[in-house]
């Protein structure tokens, strides 16, 4: 196998070019491989200088994620060879490019002179994995480009562009052509220059941030469950008043100990689940993808006007489709809208504003979607409309065409047939607001042609979403988990528990909102429509008492937010408890006979909404709805506000221990009754926990 980095010599300088695809992560191997090469760098006393640059999309774009997970993961050896290229007595030039992150960027930082085409962007994104830069980055940085200006990177984990690096002070030059001619030149310069070596370890100490360390101190004890961030201002502070040498060991000291939060492993587990999410498991990656190069989205609604941004985003034109011109006058109008609001906020130039509305075209009639490479529906949540509209694409879209729909509940196979081209036809079920939230769920019909989902699957990343592929069921994988996440807290507050202790012990685990302020914001209206429609269709448990909360509270007109009164009476969008919301819960726990408790703690809280929601998950692996627990670990985080620093439902399942998940499922139907099989653990945490199988290794055995 070809070693990943290789020297060369050049005239009077030593070149050294990593190899290591995809990003040039560095990995023991690399590390091993690099202190070759610099040695024979060090070998060769004729040489002048030495330039080390990357071959392939990116300069390292940090160390391999992976590593971290092996028991010998250790930075100690890389940080060495850190060192020894900093001490070096020749000048070392790193030559950058694509996105020189994490360990890239400290590699780069130990060398002397750094210069980066153009397109570069930098940054030390380890906050977002749970960690800090533990390659002497929180040293190197805040003596390079001043302590507010790495703290700044540092707790955003944000990647700056080439510019601002080089203002920061971070680069010492902007190149226009390839990096490695730069390197060279630069090289050549400094040697004819007899420029003195900048070591940036031997920098002066950083002064402290313009305001000191409080408010970075306050912010970051704000969030505890992301220790990272307390732990990167110490070592930015170490730097500023410690010694380079000191300020080594309190950096290698918080990252060891970072490196074992569960934290951080929740954090590297999405990571990957994310990026594992797009592959399907029986799609070989060669699948024949098409361009996508127009859209159509029939209905201009708050869906269908914020699904078209995704794709005037990405610079695709789309054409919006309405029955009246009024409709779509309104949906242009919203959209114009939503960008004004993003370049009020400094998001967006006015150029970008027009850029993005001049891809957006309106039209009354289905024969403008002709050319359409993509249409995706987002009409009205209503099965024969849908089916109406799904009909008419099919008669008007170009043979190769795909056709979505936005379903968030319906059969997607129906509309798939109502097309007329089932093939062709899946769902990416978008989440409101549809141009602002991550997660997609592309739902895979029976029928649904492999490349047609692969398609899909390219054009989502393009658009900047993180899609997870769901089979079709009714809710796919998130709100058919969420149904019983719904239905647990419906009981509760029927049993006595108030909204505010729900959401507390669900805002406790770390819910970006609890049930109930959830119901209120999204509309208490919209989920009271569904439960009837399938109650309609004998969908639904025939427990009387099932999801009477919302129903009775949509009978009320109690909405939520938009009504100023749902769980809570509203302030504007401040929570209020309200004694009629008790007084209705009451008077539906006596008329269905559910018994009144004053014993419920939030530790019953949080399991009766979280077991239900995790055996729900299992179900749904089980069907092959999912293809992997870090599908459904996706859904939640991406788009249902679960707490990263958590994994997902199911990474914190294996946390929790599934034998214990089943035991108090149990106790549950003890407690609770299991008439309508609520607490009934499914059959693949039955064997999961009778064979001791670990969920994260399990995979569906066709
Ligand atoms: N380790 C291992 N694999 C990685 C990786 C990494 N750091 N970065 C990317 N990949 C894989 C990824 O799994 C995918 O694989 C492929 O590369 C393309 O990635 C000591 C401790 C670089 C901006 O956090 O932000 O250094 O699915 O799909 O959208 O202080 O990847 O193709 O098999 O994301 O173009 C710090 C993480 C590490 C950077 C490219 N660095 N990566 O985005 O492609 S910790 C990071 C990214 C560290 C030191 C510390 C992005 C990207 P596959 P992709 P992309």
């Amino acid at each position: 196998m070809n070693s990943p980095v290789t020297f060369v010599q050049e005239g009077s300088i030593g070149l050294i070019r990593i190899d290591n695809r995809p990003v040039n992560a560095i990995s023991p191997r690399v590390v091993a491989a690099l202190e070759e090469s610099f040695a024979e760098f060090e070998g060769r006393g004729s040489l002048d200088a030495l330039v080390i640059y990357c071959a392939g999309r990116t300069f390292v774009a940090g160390a391999d994620i992976s590593w971290f997970e092996s028991s010998d993961f250790n930075p100690q050896a890389y940080n060495r060879l850190l060192a020894r290229i900093e001490a070096s007595e020749r000048p070392v030039i790193a030559a950058l490019h694509g996105t020189v992150l994490g360990a890239g960027l400290e590699l780069a930082m130990a060398c002397h002179w750094r210069v980066a085409e153009r397109a570069t962007r930098l940054g030390l994104p380890e906050v977002k994995l749970g960690l800090l830069p533990g390659s002497l980055g929180t040293q190197r940085l805040p003596r390079l480009a001043g302590a507010g200006t790495a703290l700044d990177m540092m707790l955003s984990g944000a990647m700056v562009a080439a510019t601002k690096a080089l203002r920061d002070g971070l680069i010492d030059e902007v190149c226009e052509g390839e990096a490695r001619a730069a390197g060279k030149a630069c090289a050549q310069r400094l040697v004819e220059s007899r420029a003195a070596l900048r070591r940036t370890s031997a920098l002066a100490a950083p002064s402290p941030p313009v305001d000191g360390f409080a408010r970075y101190f306050t912010e970051a004890g704000g969030k505890p469950q992301y220790p990272a961030r307390a732990a990167i201002v110490r070592c930015v502070e170490a730097a500023v008043e410690r010694t380079f040498a000191e300020g080594e060991q309190v950096e290698a000291r918080e990252f060891a100990a970072l490196l074992g939060s569960t934290a951080s492993k929740c954090l590297r587990h999405l990571f990957f689940a994310e990026r594992e999410a797009a592959r399907i498991p029986d799609l070989s990656e060669s699948s024949a993808l098409r361009a996508i190069g127009k859209v159509g989205i029939v209905g201009a609604g708050t869906m269908g006007g914020g699904i078209a941004m995704n794709f005037a985003n990405a610079n695709i034109p789309t054409v919006l489709l309405d029955t009246t011109e009024a409709a779509l006058q309104r949906g242009l109008d919203l959209i114009r809208k939503n960008y004004a609001a993003s370049a009020a906020k400094g998001k967006l130039t006015a150029e970008q504003v027009e850029q993005r509305m001049g891809l957006l075209t309106g039209a009354l009639e289905y024969t403008a979607l002709a050319d359409c490479d993509l249409i995706i529906e987002a009409v009205f949540e209503d099965l024969e409309l849908k089916m109406q509209v799904c009909a008419q694409i099919g008669r008007v879209a170009k043979p190769a065409a795909i056709i979505a729909t936005n379903t968030s509940t319906l059969d997607v196979n129906l509309l798939a047939r109502a097309a007329g081209r089932p093939e062709r036809v899946l769902g990416m079920h978008f989440f409101s607001p549809a141009n602002v939230m991550r997660l997609l769920e592309v739902v895979r019909a029976d029928d649904t042609a492999p490349e047609v989902l692969a398609t899909v699957m390219r054009l989502a990343k393009a658009i900047g979403k993180t899609a997870v592929v769901s089979g079709v069921c009714f809710g796919f994988i998130g709100n058919r988990m969420l149904e019983v996440y719904l239905r647990e807290a419906e009981f509760l507050l029927m049993e006595g528990a108030d909204p505010e202790r729900v959401d507390a012990a669900a805002e406790s685990l770390g819910m970006a909102m609890g049930p109930c302020r959830m119901l209120d914001m999204a509309g208490v209206d919209v989920g009271a429509k569904v439960v009837i429609e399938r109650a309609k269709a004998g969908e639904l448990p025939a427990d009387p008492g099932y999801r009477a909360v919302v129903r009775k509270l949509f009978e009320l007109g109690r909405y939520g937010q938009k009504t100023g009164a749902g769980h809570y009476r509203y302030d504007g969008r401040t929570p209020i408890p309200d004694p009629e919301f008790s007084a209705v819960a009451r008077a539906l726990g006596e008329s269905h006979g559910i018994a009144r408790r004053d014993d419920i703690t939030g530790e019953e809280i949080v399991e009766r909404l979280f077991y239900p929601l995790i055996n729900e998950g299992l179900r749904i692996l089980d069907e092959g709805i999912a293809y992997r627990p870090g599908d459904i670990d996706v859904v939640w985080t991406a788009g249902y506000g679960f707490p990263d620093h958590r994994g997902g439902p199911m990474f914190m399942a294996e946390q929790i221990g599934l034998a214990k998940i089943a035991e108090r499922l149990r106790h549950y139907a003890d407690l609770r009754g299991d008439a309508f099989g609520y607490w009934t653990p499914s059959s693949l945490l039955t064997r999961l926990v009778e064979t001791r199988a670990p969920l994260s290794k399990w995979a569906r055995t066709a």
